[in-house]
Formats: structure tokens, C-alpha cells, sequence
């Protein structure tokens, strides 16, 4: 029987922080996985480290199910970031290792090609609506057939965690604590369909266009954005609302038509089950990494399947290469595919992680190496040293502290 002879933890920052799992096998193929979690990475290396690669050595890496399951009921204290994490890291190594000893890429072992590729979604974010027009402009020439819309709130700063066009959105601030970002419903709710007006003025209605609340309102005035935005036609409105309070969904749904998309911060398919079977929700923005891995998330879409929600997955810059390559094989191989956040990485990230996927005129294919179809180079990430930073924190005008 083929066994896992090794289980090893790595960490680089190639311009953010990535944390990867490397698996080996007696028959010498190696498969790895994305154990990232932002601002929060050490946790899950710690998980990892001290309590699930020790139990890894021995096992037949092709139970890939069995292990899940071993990993996820034998801890007995279930789901949370952490520990889904940390399971989606070991699951997707072994679906990368099942790829390579059979010589198929994942995506066919995962029932085959549903399309032709992936359409994805990039980020257009100003600091103004010039700068935003800009940016939108930008993507379109370069074949983009969806593009996510933010421009900096007057009087507030922010593009939505993004202070002076000095970070991507979602990556964490280089500070010993977090950053304190400020927020103002009112001026935002004004100030979102003007720019979405010029947007759709300026280049029309031939693309999609995606908007991310970042979980900053109450249902009625996500219901308010969403009847604002309707003339608009949004693709999806993004985290409306904070996600774990399903039940806004419901308020929100019965005053606008805007498609409501929630789900990147859930780890399980327990955390979307009501939305998705009271169809609250349009599309599931759980990613490969954050739940509990391909063969999690494939559960999850089959749920959704069901009840005609697609899926969205998250794939902003710290979902690393590998979980955003095996989103690639999940979206090409799953019926209910509805779209893919794609931020792109960083030159010296290309490095670190050598990929395989393309990207033409709007869509990507994962490509048809073995496996994942990414390779972990250990001699350039050892030249990244690993950089603590939080992710900022978000409070109103008199101090308070608001939803990220
Ligand atoms: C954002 C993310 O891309 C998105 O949709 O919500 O950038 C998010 O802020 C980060 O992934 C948090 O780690
Ligand atoms: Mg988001």
C-alpha cells in the first residue's frame, strides 16, 4: 500500500503571506494544499503542525473522503476557519497526488469539462470615479467579460479597506496592530449609484458588473443599495449584509430583484444550508480554502445545485495559487458554476508558485498538467520571510467599531 511518508508545513511572503501544505508519498509524488488564513495565518500552521500532520504518517493518500472525515469527526470539536482551513489544505494536497499518479488533471477526475472555461470577475477600484472609470476601462481592453466596481466613499477615503491606493483590496496592513479605517452609511448610499450610472454611461450593459458591500449595512439598507442599483443590472451584490445573520437576507430579497451573493467567511456547508434551501441567496462565495477543501465544497454546490444557486467563489489575493487553481478545476467541472473572483498575483508570487492555468478573452482554463497544475518552489519562498499583519478594523465617526 502506497502510505504518506511526510506532512510539512510552509511559509513564505512573496508580497502577502501564504501558508502551504506539502505531502509526500512512498511512491515519491508530492501534492500540495493552501493552508492560508488571513491575518490569521500562524493559527492554522499551528493546527497543522502540532496536531493533524503527525496523524497524516501512514495513511493511505488516496482515502481522501476517509481522511476528511477522519480529520473533521476525529477532533471532535468541528468546522470554524481554523480547522476548515487546515482540513481543505490536507484535501486538496490528496486531490493533487490522486491527479498525478493517475496522470489526469482534477477537473477530470471531478467528472470532466462542464464549459469551455471560466469566466472571471477582476477588481476595478478608484480612488475617484475617474480613477475607477479608469480601471474599469483597463480590465475590459484586456478581455474581462465581469468587473467588480469600488470607488473610494468622498469624505471617507477608503476603498473599502484600500487606503490611498497603497494595498489590493483584503490585504492586511503592515502594522504591529490593525489599521482603524473609518465608515459612513449615509454618504456611501449616496454615492454608489452615481458612479454605477457613469460606469454603465461610459461602457454600457455588454459585461457584468459586481459590487462588494463588505458586510457594512443593515437588511434595509442593503435593500435600499439594491432597489438604487437596479437600473444598473449588477451581476451580484456582494456580503450586503453581515453574513451570519441569515435571516436578513429574507427582508432584503422582498424589496429588490439586485442578486445577493454572501459567503466567503463561511467554513462549512451547515453555515450556508438555510440560505440556500430558502433560497435567499443568488450565489455561494465559499472558497476551496476557507471550506474544508474540493471535496467539502463540492458538497456545498451540490446543495446549491438543488435550489438554483450558483457558485461564486472567493479568490481575492489570499486565497493562494493552489486553492485558486483548485477553484478552477471545482468551476469547470461543477453544472452550477456561476462565476470566479480573479485578483491576480504579484510577479514574485509567479516565483514561488508556478502555475498552469491560462487566461483568454475573459475565461481560464486550469490546464491539463497532473493534478492541481501548481508547483511549489521551496528555494524561492525561503527568500520570502514570513511578515505579520492584521487586516484592518472598521468604526464609525464616533469611535465605534463597525463590521469589516
Ligand atoms: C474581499 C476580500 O475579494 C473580496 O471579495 O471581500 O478581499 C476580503 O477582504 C479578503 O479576502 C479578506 O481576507
Ligand atoms: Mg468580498
Amino acid at each position: 500500500m502506497t502510505t504518506i511518508t511526510e506532512a510539512k508545513v510552509l511559509i513564505t511572503c512573496p508580497g502577502r503571506n501564504y501558508v502551504t501544505l506539502k505531502i509526500a508519498t512512498s511512491d515519491g509524488v508530492t501534492g500540495i494544499g493552501d493552508a492560508t488564513l488571513n491575518g490569521r495565518e500562524l493559527s492554522v500552521a499551528s493546527y497543522l503542525r502540532d496536531h493533524v500532520c503527525p496523524l497524516l504518517i501512514g495513511k493511505d493518500p488516496s482515502c481522501i473522503e476517509r481522511i476528511w472525515q477522519y480529520l473533521y469527526k476525529g477532533a471532535y470539536w468541528r468546522r470554524g476557519p481554523v480547522t476548515m482551513t487546515a482540513i481543505a489544505a490536507v484535501d486538496v494536497a490528496l486531490w493533487d497526488i490522486k491527479g498525478k499518479r493517475a496522470g489526469l488533471p482534477v477537473y477530470q477526475l471531478l467528472g470532466g469539462a462542464s464549459r469551455d472555461g471560466v469566466t472571471v470577475y477582476g477588481h476595478a477600484s478608484g480612488e475617484d470615479i475617474p480613477g475607477l472609470l479608469d480601471e474599469v476601462g483597463r480590465l475590459l481592453d484586456r478581455g474581462f467579460r465581469a468587473v467588480r466596481a469600488q470607488a473610494a466613499v468622498p469624505g471617507v477615503g477608503t476603498v473599502h479597506g484600500v487606503p490611498e491606493g497603497q494595498r489590493n483590496a483584503g490585504e492586511p496592513a503592515a502594522v504591529e496592530r490593525p489599521l482603524v479605517e473609518g465608515w459612513d452609511t449615509g454618504r456611501y448610499l449616496n454615492w454608489v449609484p452615481r458612479y454605477m450610472a457613469m460606469v454603465r454611461q461610459e461602457f454600457g450593459h455588454g459585461f457584468h458588473l459586481l459590487h462588494d458591500v463588505h458586510h457594512r449595512l443593515t437588511p434595509i439598507e442593503a435593500a435600499h443599495l439594491g432597489k438604487s442599483l437596479e437600473l444598473f443590472r449588477m451581476f451580484w451584490i456582494e456580503d450586503p449584509t453581515p453574513a451570519e445573520d441569515q435571516e436578513a437576507f429574507r427582508l432584503i430579497r422582498q424589496h429588490t430583484t439586485a442578486p445577493l451573493a454572501v459567503g466567503e467567511v463561511f467554513n462549512s456547508i451547515w453555515d450556508c444550508q438555510y440560505l440556500i434551501t430558502e433560497r435567499l441567496i443568488d450565489y455561494i462565495r465559499t472558497s476551496v480554502s476557507h471550506a474544508g477543501g474540493i471535496s467539502h465544497l463540492r458538497k456545498i454546490l451540490s446543495l446549491a445545485e438543488l435550489y438554483g444557486v450558483r457558485s461564486g467563489a472567493h479568490g481575492a489575493g489570499d486565497v493562494s495559487p493552489v486553492s485558486f487553481a483548485a477553484a478552477l478545476h471545482v468551476d469547470l467541472s461543477v453544472q452550477n458554476f456561476g462565476m470566479q473572483e480573479y485578483m491576480e498575483y504579484l510577479p514574485p508570487c509567479q516565483e514561488v508558485f508556478k502555475t498552469t492555468w491560462s487566461f483568454e478573452d475573459g475565461l481560464m482554463h486550469p490546464g491539463d498538467a497532473p493534478g492541481i497544475g501548481v508547483e511549489y518552489d521551496e528555494e524561492a519562498a525561503a527568500r520570502f520571510a514570513y511578515d505579520p499583519k492584521y487586516l484592518p478594523v472598521n468604526t464609525l465617526a464616533d469611535g465605534s467599531v463597525h463590521d469589516w
